[in-house]
């Protein structure tokens, strides 16, 4: 099962599945190289021996799916007084259409025919900052075995102990971006506020997918209600769908379901997605939460191991905390991915928790993601005073250290500890 990401190559067209149809999936399925593009993708699994480096390199099958096409430039200006010059330009410019406007961060979002010709073209200009092809982003989970299995995360992270001292606030906001809730889940249901859908462009951050749900509930499940499973945390979740109902998503709606979720009161920002390369418009948006806004935000590392130096984008941000994925027994799942910047690691594979619909088991750093959020909630909840940067903090010194003593590539600081940390809360 699986592959990773990283590439210098754009993968486009992949398809991404779950484990149960990987083989007869495998012989259907031709990667498809396109031009010159830059790095994506992640999600599922990873073939063990795969990755060599972090330099570019093509996964012998790729599964990862989107139909979004790579038509898309992401323009950032210098100051919000440039981007009337900037809009005046692309008018004049035959087959280009500006898509999205993104005021709080600086920056357009342009459709065209010739999206490289107009990365070139606006780099040339003065009152520009970057321009980059608006890449995908995936969910970075893996689906496994359907069969129903007992919640090991919680008791794993110490959360039943945490929970006698503080069981989380609802006056706590836990931002899940991804591929949307299912608000309406019986194990969700009153504790979910709707934010924004920026993939559909819409209000209703509907979950047509189930990833976003999966993770939502290991963060968040209503505790103690005779129903399903226990969240880590019982802190506000909102909605906000950046990724699409095939679990993938254009770096711009990721940057802007951050910027939302900054800007309208979110405390904790979750994200069990991630992509193979860099962005300016990704690393803005991490640094508008995280530094100006003082809001924790916590990334899957990504699904790209056993090979070193293969933590994805925004994990690998400075103003992002990277999670990588436990197996049961508190060893590294052999898909993690690992490096300096993996910060925590929590509960990631075999995981069970919400879909719409009902509940499943899952597995990927984007099942670990939600576990340190759910703490990190549980923190703000027993001293909202902290600021991010303290609960970051306290989150790393308060961390159970696993493998190599002091902070690895595989756990970093060590496995995140519910209890501990809010008991230093
Ligand atoms: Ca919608
Ligand atoms: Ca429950
Ligand atoms: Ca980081
Ligand atoms: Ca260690």
């Amino acid at each position: 099962m699986n592959n990773q990401f990283f590439t210098q190559i754009e993968t486009s067209r992949i398809k991404y599945l779950s484990c149960s149809n990987v083989s007869p999936s495998r012989k259907t399925m031709k990667p498809k190289i396109l031009a010159a593009a830059i790095a994506i993708a992640l999600l599922f699994a990873a073939v063990p021996g795969l990755v060599g480096s972090s330099e570019a390199q093509i996964p012998p099958e790729t599964w990862r799916q989107s139909n979004l096409p790579l038509d898309r430039v992401i323009i950032g200006y210098r100051a919000r007084y440039y981007k009337t010059n900037i809009l005046s330009e692309l008018s004049s410019m035959p087959d280009t259409e500006v898509v999205m406007e993104e005021d709080a961060l600086n920056f357009v979002v342009v459709k065209t025919k010739d999206p490289q010709g107009l990365i070139q073209k606006m780099k040339g200009n003065p009152s520009v900052k970057y321009a980059e092809l608006d890449q995908i982003a995936y969910a970075i989970f893996t689906p496994n075995d359907p069969s129903w299995s007992r919640q090991w995360g919680p008791q794993n992270i110490y959360a039943p102990e945490a929970w006698d001292t503080q069981k989380g606030s609802s006056g706590i906001t836990i931002a899940i971006a991804d591929t949307g809730v299912d608000y309406n889940h019986p194990d969700l249901r009153g504790r979910v506020t709707l934010g924004y859908d920026f993939a559909n462009n819409d209000k209703d951050p509907w979950d047509d997918h189930y990833h976003g749900t999966h993770c939502a509930g290991i963060a968040g499940a209503t505790l103690n209600n005779n129903i399903g499973i226990a969240g880590v945390a019982q802190c506000t979740i909102m909605a906000v769908k950046v990724l699409d109902s095939q679990g993938s998503g254009y770096y711009s709606w990721v940057a802007s379901g951050i910027r939302y979720a900054a800007d309208n009161g979110a405390d904790v920002i979750s994200m069990s997605l991630g992509g193979s390369s860099s962005s300016q418009v990704l690393e803005d948006a991490c640094d508008y939460a995280y530094e100006q806004k003082n809001v924790v935000v916590v990334a899957a590392a990504g699904n790209s191991g056993p090979s070193d130096y293969t933590v994805g984008y925004p994990a690998k941000y400075d103003s992002v905390m990277a999670i990588s994925a436990l197996e049961k027994g508190d060893t590294i799942a052999y898909y993690s991915s690992r490096g300096p910047e993996v910060e925590l690691a929590a509960p990631g594979s075999d995981i069970y928790s919400c879909v719409p619909g009902g509940y499943r088991s899952l597995s990927g750093t984007s099942m670990a993601c939600p576990h340190v959020s759910g703490v990190a909630g549980l923190v703000l909840s027993q001293n909202p005073q902290l600021s991010a940067y303290q609960v970051r903090n306290l989150l790393q010194d308060t961390a159970e250290d696993l493998g190599a003593g002091g902070r690895d590539h595989l756990y970093g600081y060590g496995k995140v500890d519910a209890n501990e940390a809010v008991q230093v809360a």
